[in-house]
């Protein structure tokens, strides 16, 4: 069957009044035009094939076959000679089942909380109380999402999502309501809350001492412990809370007090404290989001508590931590949350340097553009590393910021190229969101998936990786292009884990363009 093999469709679908791009692989054709037939077969649109491009990442060449001017509604098959892609619908709402999708894997990643699912539902998980590392005292921790395909749950990696999330609550709000996003997000609040120590410090993350194995949550019985307190925990803790601070006004006053609070608490820790680098101490060895660089923690911090208190003082020390980093990127990643406190600065304040931030939010996004115009897939990397799915969600953020800025329809197409790219436009033709499209990943390097053998729908691959830091990653990449390094295996961890921070730039992506 050569369905899907050499046209590459966006397993999703297209908006249909937007732009569309399909890829095809030239060394599998010999016509240079296309065509789309409807369901009964019928031929409805022909057009021609553009230039080739290859590039390193794809490593041969392809076309793109560009209908944007068909606006027929239906679902359809892409043609060149005798080869079609899979059916693809066109329409206005394909993406609100995605959307949902991708929000509600938040709820059935939920910690200490009896689930309710058909496939996915258990009894709480990992209620014991938790040792505090290097004491003998015992707390109480409850909550908080499964970070990833393990069970652990790491501050960093949940501001991160925090902030994505609220981010397209704010994109979406009006437009759809078949999941409460703010209600999620509160679940996620709550627990970090228990994770600030009496003196403002958070401790860096909860988890067993070690991985488990391929078990259900409420199966994994070890010991639990709290990492000691790290400034990266810290001061993403205190910029996600006070950020978060201003959704929980109306509805909370209260709630949305306790966070701003809790936050200048972690914030006059920073204040007093040296760095603090996480590296995990003897005896833990679940993941441990290090980062040698904490300066644009603390950046990001000080740029939301200034928009949540508008206290000058935090505005003057975060553009001098700009100042004394000119090395900066702009980013939206687990290790690098500058462009967080960029874009409030930019949006929530009056702040005299905004042009500055503006343009060093733009000076990153052209560069991004510029990978995307050169790309054979339309991709934002240059590289396939561990977790790039959600890394080319975070440029897609970077680009949506440009388009707000300047009204540029290139970056908004840009940022559209890599949901495509995500969801079907790609060498292996694989939709990297778990239970939708046509070939979507199956086996996931996830607990809960791997033990009940059945796909918890709505996750984002961690994508391919030209790093191969797993056994079968390593068996496969051998004389692969590096977008085909990828195995849609459950031990795979370095292409096929899924966590909370590719999907939640996956949902801001989505609300953000405007496709839901
Ligand atoms: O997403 C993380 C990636 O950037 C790192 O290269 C990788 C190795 O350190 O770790 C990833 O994070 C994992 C974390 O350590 C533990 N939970 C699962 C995460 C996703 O694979
Ligand atoms: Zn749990």
């Amino acid at each position: 069957m050569s369905v899907g093999k050499s046209i590459f469709v966006n397993q999703i679908g297209y908006a249909k009044n937007k732009t569309k791009f399909a890829y095809v692989r030239k060394n599998d054709v010999s016509s240079s035009s296309f065509l789309i037939k409807d369901s009964n077969g019928q031929i409805v649109y022909t057009g021609e094939l553009s230039a080739e491009k290859t590039d390193r990442l794809a490593g041969e060449p392809i076309c793109v076959a560009n209908f944007s001017d068909f606006t027929q509604e239906g679902s359809f098959t892409l043609w060149v000679d005798e080869k079609s892609s899979f059916e693809f619908p066109i329409g206005d709402d394909v993406y609100n089942h995605l959307y949902y999708l991708t929000n509600r894997y938040f709820y059935l990643s939920r910690c200490g909380q009896k689930i309710v699912d058909d496939d996915f539902g258990h009894e709480p998980c990992h209620t014991s109380k938790a040792l505090i590392y290097g004491t003998n005292e015992y707390i109480d921790v409850q909550g908080g999402w499964h970070d990833a395909g393990d069970y652990g749950r790491y501050i960093v990696a949940g501001a991160k999502t925090v902030m994505d999330l609220l981010l397209a609550y704010q994109e979406s709000k009006d437009s759809y309501k078949d999941f409460d996003i703010l209600d999620e997000v509160r679940f996620e609040l709550e627990w970090m809350l228990q994770m600030q120590r009496p003196d403002g410090g958070v401790y860096h993350k909860i988890s067993c001492w070690h991985f488990c194995g391929f078990i259900m949550p409420e199966e994994e019985k070890d010991e639990i412990v709290l990492a000691p307190v790290s400034t990266s925990a810290t001061a993403d803790f205190a910029g996600s809370l006070a950020f978060a601070s201003k959704f929980y006004k109306d509805s909370d006053s209260e709630f949305a007090q306790k966070l701003l609070d809790a936050a200048l608490k972690a914030q006059e820790y920073l204040d007093c404290h040296e760095d603090e680098l996480y590296t995990n101490p003897a005896g833990i060895t679940t993941g441990g989001y290090g980062d040698k660089d904490v300066s644009d923690e603390r950046y990001f911090a000080l740029c939301a508590l200034y928009a949540a208190t508008k206290n000058e003082t935090f505005y003057q020390k975060a553009m001098n931590s700009r100042k004394n980093h000119p090395q900066w990127a702009e980013a939206f990643s687990w290790a690098c949350v500058s462009a967080y406190g960029t874009e409030i600065l930019i949006k929530e304040t009056d702040a005299e340097a905004k042009d500055e931030l503006k343009n060093s939010i733009l000076q990153t996004a052209d560069k991004v553009l510029e990978i995307v115009n050169n790309a054979s897939f339309g991709t934002s990397l240059i590289k396939a590393y561990w977790g790039c799915n959600g890394g080319v969600c975070d440029y897609a953020h970077i680009l949506l910021l440009a388009h707000d800025f300047t009204g540029k329809t290139e970056y908004y197409e840009a940022a559209k190229k890599q949901l495509d790219y995500l969801l079907g436009c790609n060498p292996l033709s694989v939709c990297y969101v778990t239970g939708i499209g046509k070939n979507p990943t199956q086996k996931p390097h996830h607990r809960p998936s791997g033990f009940l053998q059945k796909t918890m729908p709505g996750m984002l691959a961690g994508g391919p990786s030209e790093w191969a830091a797993d056994e079968v990653t390593k068996k496969i990449i051998d004389g692969k292009a590096p977008l085909a390094c990828y195995a849609d295996a459950y031990e795979s961890f370095c292409t096929n884990e899924i966590a909370i921070y590719w999907n939640s730039p996956l949902v801001y992506t989505i609300a953000k363009l405007k496709l839901v």
